[in-house]
């Protein structure tokens, strides 16, 4: 603990537990009290190592380890906590268990931060709304999520909005069996520094939903399992971490998947894999836009018994680029590519068969230098012609559809 427990704050305390006062001012800014249902906490300009514990009961919240307010103080008809803190060094430590819908909001202000949430949501209550929104000021800061939902209905909100420093999040949200509609909104604005994100879904839940954007992340692990049948499985994925890493296994009647981002112009390792346990349309769409130096990117889609739609685009810029996007699920693409400028090597690779909807897509482009292409359809192509292009530059081929300024076949 370092909360400074002396004199006038001590004797402060001892008589606002004995007065029984759900609301307690320090000297030094310390306070709580609950107001419409919201319990604001503000520990002050000091540092705070403290510990809220929600429920069992709904509404009944536990605080300990603040001077002012008094360990063990206990607080009712709560449904929003307010936790500020200001300059100084804070651990906070949030244990949730219980049958409510929260709004919790944290500040830590400036200064190094440490914010540990364990929150659980028992099936006892039908429909639960959760929002965590986490901010703070100058200063790195460590952000560690458990949750557990097992609520028939349950809807998710997680935002993060930071000063400089560097930042590490670590998520993991389980929607075990009971539940059966779930969606998570979860939006990072982590401000300067080098950020490290690691979330990890584990879903049982037949309706699931993902929409994230990871913002100015620079290293980014998602995790989606899903490995029961379930009937619908959404992923909406925006990155422009320089290291992103996309995980989903599924095994939903129908998978749709966004994926993308703008990346900035640093050197860019992104890699996709999706597999597709039990069969299923899976319909992804890509928007992926890299910048001026060398990038890699790999992305990979498996699953034979399944059907895949691929569309959108991958543009990579200038820069010395490799692409490769792999398919062994039946597919049906018009996916839109083009390497740029730089020495490209860029390959679309489809092991099942494959079907071309629209004339020209999918599209390859090389832009200039010395790029090696490649469109191979292991199984066949039926449908329409597509289209290669390898601009300026001597250029290698191997592929079929309507071909373009490529210098030698291989
Ligand atoms: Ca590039």
């Amino acid at each position: 603990m370092t909360c400074n427990r002396n004199h006038p704050v001590r004797a402060f305390r001892l008589h606002a537990v004995a007065l029984g006062l759900l609301a307690a001012t320090s000297a030094w800014g310390q306070s709580a009290a609950v107001t419409n249902g919201t319990l604001n906490i503000s520990t002050g300009p000091i540092s705070a190592d403290a510990k809220v514990v929600v429920g069992p009961a709904p509404g009944v919240v536990q605080v300990f380890g603040i001077a002012a307010i008094g360990d063990g103080a206990i607080f009712n008809g709560v449904r929003a906590i307010n936790f500020t803190t200001g300059a100084g060094e804070d651990k906070l430590q949030f244990d949730i268990d219980s049958p409510q819908s929260l709004d919790l909001r944290i500040d830590t202000g400036s200064g190094p931060a440490e914010t540990m949430i364990s929150w659980r949501v028992p099936s006892t209550i039908a429909s639960a709304v959760g929002t965590l929104d986490i901010r703070s000021g100058a200063g790195a800061t460590k952000t560690f999520l458990n949750l557990e939902s097992t609520a028939p209905d349950f809807r998710f909100g997680w935002n993060m909005l930071n000063g400089g420093g560097n930042k590490e999040v670590e998520a993991k949200l389980a929607y075990k069996a009971g539940s059966v509609n779930v969606a998570n909104d979860v939006v990072l604005s982590l401000g300067g520094g080098t950020h490290k994100v690691a979330v990890t879904v584990e879903n049982e839940a037949s309706k699931y939903g993902l929409r994230m954007n990871s913002g100015n992340a620079t290293e980014l692990a998602a995790i989606v399992q899903s490995p029961n049948r379930t009937s619908a499985l959404n992923v909406d994925l925006t990155s422009s971490a320089r290291t992103t890493m996309v995980d989903i296994q599924s095994a939903a009647d129908a998978l749709d998947l966004a994926l993308g981002g703008n990346y900035g112009p640093v050197q860019n390792n992104i890699n996709y894999s999706v597999v597709q346990l039990r069969p299923a349309a899976v319909n992804a769409r890509l928007g992926l836009r890299t910048g001026v130096v060398n990038d890699k990117i790999e992305m990979k889609f498996d699953g034979e018994t399944s059907r895949l739609s691929l569309g959108g685009f991958v543009e990579t810029g200038a820069g010395n680029d490799e692409l490769k996007i792999e398919s062994n699920m039946v597919s049906n693409t018009t996916l839109a590519v083009d390497v740029g400028a730089g020495s490209d090597v860029a390959e679309l690779f489809f092991k099942g068969p494959l079907f071309l909807p629209l004339p020209g897509l999918p599209r390859l482009l090389g832009g200039d230098g010395n790029d090696q292409l490649r469109l191979i359809a292991e199984r066949g192509a039926t449908g329409q012609q597509p289209r290669i292009d390898c601009g300026p530059g001597f250029d290698a081929v191997r592929g079929f559809g309507v071909i373009l300024n490529c210098e030698t076949s291989n």
